[in-house]
C-alpha cells in the first residue's frame, strides 16, 4: 500500500493570488445553479468535450476529451493498451512520472464577452495544474477536492482564445513535498490532495492519472451572484415545519435587488413564494427567509417510510433584469447520532425522526479508477442494487473522492444514508499552514455543496488515521509533533468547518473512534473496524463474540467469477498464482488467506472456475454469520457496514458487487441477511439460539417452524409455534442443546430448516448446519428446471431438487441482466421460482441456452 518513494529534483508550485476558491461547488451538468442566459441573468459556456493534449514537450498535439484523464486519452488513441487487461497495469506506470499538458481553443460569443465578469470555473482538476491563458498565467492548483474559479477578464479577448493546462506528474510532486518535511510521514502521498487510492490500494491498481476530471467553463454575470443556498431546519413536527433558507451573495458595488423565493413539493406544487427587496454592499451578502411548511411531509431511510424532496429556488434580479438563480432540494427529516449513556457504555445509533434503526449496508469506494468514466446510469444502477439488498446506509469511504452531485440525489431519492468520510485514509498529516489552508477551503467547498442532502448524515474526519497512530506502530515510531498535526486538522480545523457551515450535522473525527482517548477499539462507544477475521487469522466464529457498538467495517475477499476474469485473464492464466491474477490480487496475503479459510470449511475445488465460485459462497457465509450475530445484539450493536460494496477494476476483494456490477454471492447474501425480518439460528457454547429480528415499524404476529432433515432428505422431526414480533426488536424464539435438537442423528447427515411465515408470507427462514459442509457427504440433489413467462417480459426459471441442494447459482453469461435471487438452497420438494431481471427483453430459448446452474457439490 506504501508509496515507493524516489529522489527526485522537481519544481513545486507557488500558488499564486490570482485565483479564489468557488461557490457551491456543482458541476455545471448537474442543472440546479446553472441554465441559459435567458432566464437566470447568468450566462455560461460549457469549455466540456473535445480537447487537444500532449505529453509536455515531448509529442505532438493530440485529441482529448474533457472532462477526462490521460489515461483515458492514451488509450482512446491507442498509445497505451488497457490497464485493466493481462498485466498492462506494470506497463503504464511511465505515464505517472510525466507531465501533461491540455489545450483547449475556443470563441467566445459576443454577449458573454460584453459580461461585467467572466469566471473560469473548474469543478475537478486533478491534481498540479498550472493555467495559463491566452498565454498568460492564470494560476495554479494543488487540490482535486476544490472547485478553483479564476477571473478571466483581464485575459479574455473577443473571439478566439486558447486555455492551456499543464498538469506536473502528482508522484514526482508528492516527492517534493515530502522533501521538504523533515519526518517521512505514513501512507499514500500523504502530502497530496488527490484520490489516495490513486496511489494503489490493497484491491486497487497503481494509475495515479492526470486530468480535467470533472466539468469545467466560463461563467459571465453581471453586479451579483448567488454563491450559496442552505436551508436550516429550525422546527419539524406534523403541523408545520419552521426552516430558514439562508443565501450567500456577492455583489460588485452597492445597489438594490430584489430577492424571490418559490418552495416546490415533490410533485412539483408551488408550496411557497415570498419576495423581499435587499440593499447589497459591494463584496460578500447574506439574506435570509423564514419560512414555514405546512403538514410537513417526513424524509426516511429506505425501509423506513417514503423520500419526500422539496426545491427551494431563489431569484435574483435588479428591477426587471435577472441577476442569478439558484436552487437546491432537501427533505425535511431529524437525522440524528444518538451518544446516550447506557448498561454497556455510550450508544452509537442513528436515529431518522426520532426513530432509531439499524444500519445496514456497506463502504464504498469509488466506482472506476478513472473517474469521468463514471455516469448516473451506472451509480443508479449500483445504489439500486443496494437498496434492492435491504440496505439503508452506505459510507463514502475517505480514500477515494467526494462523489459527484448525482451519487448524493440518489441516495437522497433512494433514502440511503450517507456516512461520509473525508478524503484522508491511514495517513498522517503535513502540519504547513499551506496545507493546513488547502484542506480547509477544501472541507468548506465540499461541506457547502453537499449539506443540503437529506441522505447525509455524519461527516467523519477521516478512515484508520488514528487506528493507524495507536494500532499500527506510528506512535512509537513517529514524533509526537506528527499527532498534534493530526490534532490540528481532526480535532480542529475539520470540525469548525463543520459547525460553521453545517451546523447540527454530527462531525465523528476518525472512523474508528471511540469516546475513550486513545483507543479506538473501544466496546463501549463509537464505532469499530473488526479485522480479526482476515488479517488477523481467526475463525468466522469469532464474529459471534464481537460486541462493539457499531461496525463501520469487516470483510472477506473473494475472486470474481469466471465471466468477469476473462475481461482480464486468457485461458492460460486461469490458476490464481500465475502473474496475472496475482496483479489482480493487491492483497499481498489474499490468496493465501482464501484458501486458508476455504479449507477449514469446504472440500479442495476441483478447477478454477469451481474456486473463483466457492470463495464467493466462502465469503458470503462469513458475512452472514457475522452480520446475523451484529443483528442479533441489537441495541447494544445497532450497524453494520461490510467492507465493501463495490469495486474500482476487475479485482479480488472484498467486494459484494465486482467492477461491472455483477453480483457476487455475497450481494444476494446480504439481501437475505439484512431483510427487514431475519431468523438466525446461532450456536454458542452446545446451545443454539434462535433469534427473531424485525426492523419493522409494526408489531406482527407470526409461526415459526423448523424441522430436522436429513440431507439425504428424510425428514426426522418437526415442529412450530406462534411467536410475535416486536418493532426494532430481537427476540430469541427458543434455545436447545444442540444435542437435543439433532434427536440421536449424527451431525454430519441432518441440518435445522427454519421458516418464519406471517398470513401465508414467508417472512425469513435459514438452515443451520451441525456440522461443516467439507465433512457432509452432500447426496447429488437432481435439480431439474424449466423456464416460464412472467408477468410482462420478463422470464422466470422454476427450480426443483429431489435432495438437498446448498447454493444452487443461476448464470447466463452473455445476456444483459441478473437473476431476482440466487445462492440459495434448495429444499427436497419445493419449487423456488427465480425471475430473470433485464433491460434488455430476453427471449426464452436465449436465456434456456445460456443458463447454467450449479450447486456446493458440483465444486468437487
Ligand atoms: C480497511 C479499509 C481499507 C482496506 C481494507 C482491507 O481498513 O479502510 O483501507 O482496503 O481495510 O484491508
Amino acid at each position: 500500500m506504501n508509496l515507493k518513494k524516489r529522489a527526485f529534483g522537481r519544481w513545486l508550485c507557488v500558488l499564486s493570488t490570482v485565483l479564489f476558491l468557488g461557490g457551491a461547488g456543482r458541476p455545471p451538468s448537474a442543472g440546479e445553479t446553472t441554465s441559459g442566459a435567458r432566464d437566470t441573468g447568468r450566462s455560461e459556456l460549457s469549455l466540456d468535450g473535445a480537447w487537444e493534449f500532449r505529453q509536455t514537450e515531448r509529442t505532438e498535439w493530440a485529441a482529448a476529451v474533457v472532462p477526462g484523464c490521460v489515461h483515458l486519452d492514451l488509450m482512446r488513441l491507442g498509445l497505451i493498451p488497457d490497464p485493466f487487461d493481462l498485466d498492462n497495469e506494470n506497463k503504464v506506470q511511465w505515464v505517472e512520472k510525466e507531465d501533461w499538458e491540455y489545450r483547449k481553443i475556443f470563441e467566445v460569443p459576443p454577449a458573454l464577452f460584453r459580461r461585467a465578469h467572466l469566471d473560469l470555473v473548474c469543478y475537478g482538476l486533478d491534481t498540479f495544474a498550472r493555467l495559463t491563458f491566452n498565454g498568460r498565467r492564470l494560476g495554479e492548483t494543488n487540490n482535486m477536492f476544490r472547485t478553483w474559479r479564476f477571473d478571466l477578464k483581464p485575459f479574455l479577448r473577443e473571439g478566439r482564445n486558447e486555455l492551456c493546462i499543464l498538469f506536473a506528474s502528482p508522484v514526482l510532486m508528492e516527492q517534493g513535498l515530502e522533501r521538504k518535511l523533515a519526518t517521512k510521514l505514513p501512507g499514500n502521498a500523504p502530502h497530496v490532495r488527490k484520490a489516495p487510492f490513486h496511489f494503489g490500494w490493497d484491491w486497487g491498481p497503481r494509475l495515479a492519472t492526470s486530468g480535467v476530471w470533472r466539468s469545467l467553463g466560463l461563467e459571465g454575470w453581471d453586479g451579483a451572484r448567488i454563491e450559496s443556498l442552505q436551508v436550516l431546519q429550525d422546527q419539524l413536527n406534523p403541523k408545520f415545519a419552521a426552516l430558514r433558507l439562508k443565501a450567500e451573495i456577492l455583489a460588485d458595488n452597492e445597489f438594490s435587488a430584489r430577492t424571490e423565493i418559490i418552495v416546490r413539493g415533490t410533485d412539483g406544487q408551488r408550496l411557497e413564494h415570498a419576495a423581499k427587496d435587499i440593499r447589497l454592499k459591494a463584496g460578500q451578502n447574506s439574506v435570509e427567509y423564514k419560512l414555514r411548511i405546512r403538514n410537513p411531509a417526513l424524509w426516511w431511510p429506505a425501509g423506513m417510510g417514503g423520500q419526500p424532496l422539496y426545491t427551494f429556488r431563489l431569484n435574483l434580479s435588479r428591477g426587471h433584469t435577472p441577476l442569478d438563480l439558484s436552487s437546491i432540494r432537501t427533505g425535511l427529516r431529524t437525522l440524528t447520532l444518538e451518544q446516550k449513556p447506557d448498561e454497556w457504555g455510550t450508544s452509537f445509533r442513528f436515529a431518522a425522526n426520532g426513530v432509531p434503526f439499524f444500519a445496514k449496508g456497506g463502504n464504498w469506494i469509488p466506482a472506476d479508477v478513472f473517474l469521468p468514466r463514471l455516469t448516473r446510469q451506472k451509480y443508479e444502477r449500483m445504489l439500486r442494487d443496494f437498496r434492492s439488498a435491504n440496505m439503508n446506509m452506505i459510507r463514502v469511504w475517505g480514500g477515494g473522492v467526494y462523489e459527484s452531485p448525482e451519487f448524493y440525489d440518489l441516495c437522497d431519492e433512494l433514502g440511503l444514508v450517507v456516512w461520509q468520510d473525508f478524503m484522508f485514509a491511514c495517513q498522517m498529516v503535513p502540519g504547513d499552514a499551506e496545507f493546513r489552508e488547502n484542506v480547509r477551503a477544501e472541507a468548506e467547498g465540499v461541506v457547502k455543496a453537499l449539506r443540503h442532502h437529506p441522505s447525509l448524515a455524519l461527516w467523519c474526519g477521516n478512515n484508520e488515521c488514528e487506528e493507524g497512530w495507536f494500532h499500527w506502530g506510528w506512535k512509537e515510531s513517529l514524533p509526537s509533533s506528527v499527532w498534534d498535526d493530526y490534532q490540528a486538522l481532526f480535532d480542529a480545523i475539520l470540525p469548525q468547518v463543520v459547525q460553521a457551515h453545517d451546523p447540527g450535522r454530527p462531525y465523528w473525527p476518525s472512523s474508528p473512534h471511540s469516546l475513550t482517548p486513545g483507543d479506538p477499539r473501544s466496546p463501549a462507544s463509537g464505532d469499530m473496524h473488526y479485522w480479526g477475521v482476515w488479517h488477523g487469522r481467526e475463525p468466522f466464529e469469532q464474529y459471534q463474540q464481537i460486541s462493539h457498538r457499531f461496525l463501520s467495517e469487516f470483510g472477506f475477499q473473494s475472486f470474481p467469477l469466471l465471466e468477469t476474469v476473462k475481461a482480464y485473464a486468457r485461458p492460460q492464466d486461469w490458476n490464481i498464482a500465475s502473474p496475472v491474477m496475482e496483479l489482480h490480487q493487491k492483497h499481498s496475503e489474499g490468496n493465501r488467506l482464501i484458501l486458508h479459510y476455504l479449507l477449514d470449511r469446504y472440500r479442495l475445488p476441483k478447477d478454477f472456475e469451481s474456486l473463483l465460485w466457492l470463495s464467493q459462497v466462502l465469503q458470503a457465509e462469513g458475512m452472514k454469520m457475522a452480520v446475523e450475530h451484529f443483528r442479533s445484539r441489537m441495541p447494544r450493536i445497532m450497524g453494520a457496514l461490510y467492507w465493501q460494496l463495490n469495486d474500482c477494476w476487475p479485482v479480488a476483494s472484498w467486494s459484494g458487487m465486482d467492477y461491472f456490477g455483477r453480483w457476487k454471492a455475497l450481494h444476494y447474501y446480504a439481501r437475505r441477511f439484512y431483510s427487514p425480518v431475519l431468523v438466525a439460528p446461532i450456536a454458542r457454547d452446545g446451545r443454539l439460539e434462535v433469534f427473531l429480528i424485525s426492523d419493522l415499524q409494526q408489531p406482527l404476529g407470526a409461526q415459526l417452524a423448523w424441522s430436522l432433515m436429513t440431507y439425504g432428505g428424510r425428514l426426522v422431526a418437526s415442529q412450530s409455534a406462534a411467536v410475535s414480533l416486536e418493532p426494532g426488536r430481537i427476540k430469541i424464539a427458543f434455545s436447545k442443546s444442540l444435542e437435543e435438537l439433532m434427536a440421536g442423528e449424527e451431525d454430519r447427515d441432518a441440518y435445522l430448516y427454519f421458516e418464519l411465515q406471517s398470513n401465508k408470507e414467508v417472512l425469513g427462514s435459514n438452515i443451520y448446519h451441525f456440522s461443516r459442509l467439507k465433512k457432509v457427504d452432500l447426496p447429488n440433489p437432481e435439480i431439474t428446471f424449466s423456464l416460464e413467462a412472467g408477468t410482462g417480459d420478463t422470464l422466470v426459471v422454476r427450480l426443483t431438487a429431489r435432495r438437498f441442494a446448498k447454493d444452487v447459482s443461476l448464470e447466463a453469461s452473455g445476456l444483459e441482466g441478473r437473476f431476482e435471487d440466487n445462492f440459495f438452497d434448495l429444499l427436497p420438494g419445493r419449487a423456488k421460482l427465480v425471475r430473470f431481471i433485464s433491460p434488455a427483453r430476453i427471449k426464452l430459448e436465449d436465456l434456456s441456452r445460456a443458463l447454467k446452474i450449479r450447486s456446493l457439490r458440483d465444486t468437487y
